[in-house]
């Protein structure tokens, strides 16, 4: 990890500024720095970054007070009110988009490239996208209101984006928020409320809760709140769904993954590797999506695991601020012992293990590095094929008819996304009618949109979020909102 590129300058002089650590985003205000704190960190280096203020039941129970106080005014505005306030957001997120990325690069170790091409532009467009909802609410929901006060947890992988996923709808919808950033990374969630003080978003209608799954658990045991969105872990989902029971909060819950990338013998190969590099080594594999299980047919096999090699040799590895490297850092030493455990398993067990040659060179660097890693004959009941690894690590599996490559592909707990490589396009079809994943890809990989419901099947959670129906998480038919006034008054 080499001299940190110039061009982080505006963000280690907000990070100076902020020395004595941030608050909460409460009511409009950042709190004071106060009673325990945690540490965040730039997991490609190992420095010290910040010092976040760690949530606790006061500080919970005065943000939902606050996005209750809010609730009245914003639902009294337009909805092209509303959605001016969307607008003025997504435009103010362009205005600080390389302030937006940086940030988000130190913080989560993803590569500047990432940041700057795909995670930030794509805040951007969820928030004009949703405005262009806010105003067409009434009319396209009639006999819809909005649910309330809304509480939202989010994932470290891609902080800001999760971020728009969860705000966005919530705010079009009429809706007021408090928010939980993830411990890892809460920076550019806290640069996101500084954000909506810039923009003159009315006070309470977002508000920032920092801490772990402490906070986390305060927020979802909430009274105050009417709905609950979580983007994490299918372990934490599982104690949410519990927690949550006969509370008669809205639930959605967007967890792991276990996504087939199949690959068809008259698929266009070099495509299809291509395919690969996105689906499972952009943002160092750590992303619910992530196509982790390669299903490919077996006379194609032998060529499209050498060009798989070949590719894997060239793909470049390091300081995620510069501008050349295709992947950065893991978030953390704890996800780097995680993934390191379930790959040893693997090569216990006999799968055969492949990483570059290149690969030794980044293991006794500072930063939490995992090099690409291919497994190929694994077992279709291997761990290795089963459980989510969140990292860099493909495994691969061969398959002789369609029939059996859908059976190895649904053969599997989770239900997020799947890939489909074929250049006849009746097989692409024919195998995308029959997987049981709540997003199918045909030719292509890891595309999203504001305009497309994203969401899964089975252990993979339920809800969608973007387009219609993730608007639909955040309104009720009226004659349940008016049921609920009535119960409390
Ligand atoms: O997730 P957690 P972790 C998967 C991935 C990864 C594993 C562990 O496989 O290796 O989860 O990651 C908050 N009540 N995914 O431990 O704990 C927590 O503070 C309420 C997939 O980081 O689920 C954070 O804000 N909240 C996933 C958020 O939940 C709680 C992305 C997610 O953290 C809580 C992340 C509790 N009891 C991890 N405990 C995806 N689907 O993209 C924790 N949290």
């Amino acid at each position: 990890y080499g001299p940190a590129p110039e061009d982080d300058k505006d963000v280690r002089a907000w990070l100076a500024r902020h020395e004595k650590g941030f608050g909460h985003f409460i009511g409009g205000s950042f709190t004071k720095v106060t009673g325990e704190t945690f540490a965040v960190t730039n997991p490609a280096s190992g420095e010290a970054l910040a010092t976040v203020t760690i949530a606790g039941e006061s500080d919970v129970d005065n943000a939902v007070a606050a996005a209750g106080k809010a609730l009245k005014k914003w639902q009294a505005l337009t909805g092209n009110q509303r959605a001016r306030h969307l607008y003025a957001l997504a435009r103010h997120v362009q205005k600080h988009a390389r302030f937006l990325a940086v940030l988000e690069t130190l913080d989560n170790g993803k590569t500047i490239r990432e940041t700057r091409d795909i995670d930030v532009p794509l805040v951007a467009r969820h928030f004009y996208h949703h405005a262009g909802w806010a105003e067409l609410r009434d009319t396209s929901f009639p006999g819809y209101e909005p649910v309330g006060v809304c509480g939202q947890i989010i994932p470290w992988n891609f902080p800001l984006l999760m971020l728009a996923w969860k705000v966005a709808p919530a705010l079009a919808a009429g809706c007021t928020v408090v928010l939980k950033s993830a411990e890892h990374t809460p920076l550019t969630a806290i640069a996101f409320a500084g954000i909506c003080a810039e923009a003159g978003l009315p006070a309470g209608v977002f508000n920032l809760v920092n801490g772990a799954g402490e906070t986390g658990a305060l927020l979802a045991g909430h009274e105050g709140l009417a709905k609950l969105a979580f983007t994490g872990s299918t372990a934490v989902g599982r104690l949410l769904r519990r927690q949550t029971a006969g509370s008669g909060k809205k639930l959605s819950l967007e967890l792991g993954g276990k996504s087939p990338f199949i690959v068809f013998d008259n698929a266009d190969l070099d495509a299809a590797v291509e395919g690969v590099v996105d689906a499972i080594w952009f943002n160092q594999g750590e992303v619910c999506c992530a196509g982790s299980r390669a299903i490919v047919q077996e006379g194609i096999a032998e060529r499209f695991h050498d060009k798989l090699r070949a590719r894997m040799e060239k793909l470049r590895i390091g300081n995620p601020l510069d501008k050349s490297m295709d992947m950065g850092a893991v978030v953390a030493p704890v996800q780097i012992e995680q993934i390191t455990a379930k790959v040893k398993a693997g090569v216990d067990e006999g799968a055969e293990m492949w990483q570059p040659s290149w690969a030794h060179t980044i293991v006794n660097s500072d930063g939490c590095f995992f090099p690409p890693t291919l497994f190929t004959h694994v077992a279709p009941s291997s761990p290795l094929a089963q459980e989510e690894i969140f990292g860099p690590v493909l495994a691969s599996m061969t398959f002789r008819t369609p029939a059996e490559a859908i059976q190895l592909a649904n053969n599997s707990r989770y239900g997020l996304a799947a890939s489909v490589w074929s250049q006849n396009i009746d097989e692409a079809f024919d195998a995308a009618r029959s997987l049981k994943s709540g997003i199918v890809w045909i030719n292509s990989t890891n595309l999203f949109d504001a305009s497309a419901g994203f969401g899964g099947y089975r252990e993979s959670g339920f809800g969608r979020e973007g387009g219609r129906e993730g608007m639909l998480e955040y309104l009720v038919p009226a004659f349940e909102a008016k049921a609920k006034k009535l119960d409390e008054s």
